[in-house]
């Protein structure tokens, strides 16, 4: 089987990448900066990855990639994201998180393959915005209050319509927040777990982050792919909730990541209007139950369970970058 993933080198598309070549796949990743993509599959278990940059904003590009190499599965990442950013550039936004997928979609329609060609869209929950019905499931109204989720409701919609009017095997998931340690630095999970560490470890002396009261619904990002790779094999495409079903606070995180070394964090923490957004969404907490009646998919991992494998690897990452060079 081969499997098409673009945004390979984020971490949805590290992972799924991981998951699909420890399952027998050929993987062709896409992604608009080769050099980083390089450095990030360098391990010797990526061997056979095939890597290829593209250029999203050209809708030939990825018609000659599904005719070159024949994919059976595509997994699409490629998205500006997100943070405060979630409200940056919102043609950019639109263009790379909407209509994208719409040229990814036709591209399949236009394919003499797409019958064979079964398309997962990583959608978000960022989709819902501000909801009251919580938790949400596939049935909840949109609502979107930033351009991302905005972009983001965009190519679900166009994924809706391929499936119900082309009859082309496409499906996304909607996936509620999740994390990993290749999480960007710019996310909030990261962003505790490096300055647990650090701190710890006497690097720095505090960090600073925006609304503490802030809940989200998180979970690990290893199982959101496997929960992807399942939707894309299902005889039946469908869109799923994809989700934990638990609501922490960024405090709480917190508490989970310094309470792990032993710091109280705050004594650290400075708050700073710079990391606030100019809305947040609220009450995103995401209903799972249709994934696992019909995929037995479930989410396993605690979210106290992946800071601390976060902080770890922290601790890990900073003691190597920190050990002086050997004298000569
Ligand atoms: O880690 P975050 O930046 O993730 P966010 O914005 O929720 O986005 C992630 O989840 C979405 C699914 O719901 C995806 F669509 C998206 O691609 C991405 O995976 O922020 C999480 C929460 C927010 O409520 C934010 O206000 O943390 C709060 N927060 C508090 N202080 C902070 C900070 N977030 C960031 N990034 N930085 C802070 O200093």
């Amino acid at each position: 089987m081969r499997a098409l993933i673009t945004g390979v080198s984020g971490q949805d598309g590290y992972h799924m990448a991981q998951l699909l070549l420890s399952s027998g796949y050929e993987v062709l990743g896409l992604t608009s900066n080769l050099a980083k993509a390089s450095l990030v599959f360098a391990a010797p278990s990526f061997a056979t990855i095939c890597l290829s940059e593209f250029d999203y904003r050209k809708p030939d590009e990825i018609g000659r990639a599904l005719s070159e190499f024949e994919p059976d599965l595509i997994f699409n990442f490629a998205a500006l994201a997100s943070g405060r950013g979630m409200f940056d550039s919102a043609q950019e936004m639109v263009e790379l998180n909407g209509v994208f997928v719409g040229n990814l979609l036709e591209a399949i329609r236009l394919s003499p393959r797409n019958d064979h060609i079964s398309f997962c869209q990583a959608s978000s929950s960022e989709m819902f915005g501000n909801v009251e019905i919580c938790p949400q499931a596939e049935d909840t109204p949109f609502n979107p209050k930033s351009p991302y989720g905005a972009a983001k409701l965009l190519a679900h919609n166009l994924v809706k319509i391929y499936r119900e009017t082309y009859g082309i095997r496409c499906c996304s998931a909607v996936l509620f927040n999740h994390e990993s340690i290749r999480r960007p630095e710019n996310f909030v999970t990261r962003k505790i777990a490096t300055a647990a560490a650090k701190i710890k470890l006497g690097l720095v002396g505090q960090f600073s982050l925006g609304n503490l009261g802030a809940k989200r619904d998180w979970g690990y990002a290893p199982e959101y792919v496997q929960a992807m790779h399942l939707m894309a094999l299902a005889p039946q495409s469908c869109d799923y909730i994809v989700a934990s079903g638990t609501l922490k606070s960024v405090q709480y995180l917190c508490e989970v990541a310094f309470g792990h070394v032993g710091l109280d964090y705050r004594k650290y923490l400075k708050v700073e209007s710079q990391n606030l957004r100019p809305i947040e969404s609220k009450n995103l907490c995401g209903d799972a139950n249709k994934i696992a009646r019909d995929l037995g998919w479930r989410a396993n991992r605690s979210i106290d369970a992946v800071m601390v494998e976060m902080v770890e690897f922290e601790l890990g990452s900073a003691q190597v970058q920190n050990v002086e060079p050997a004298k000569s």
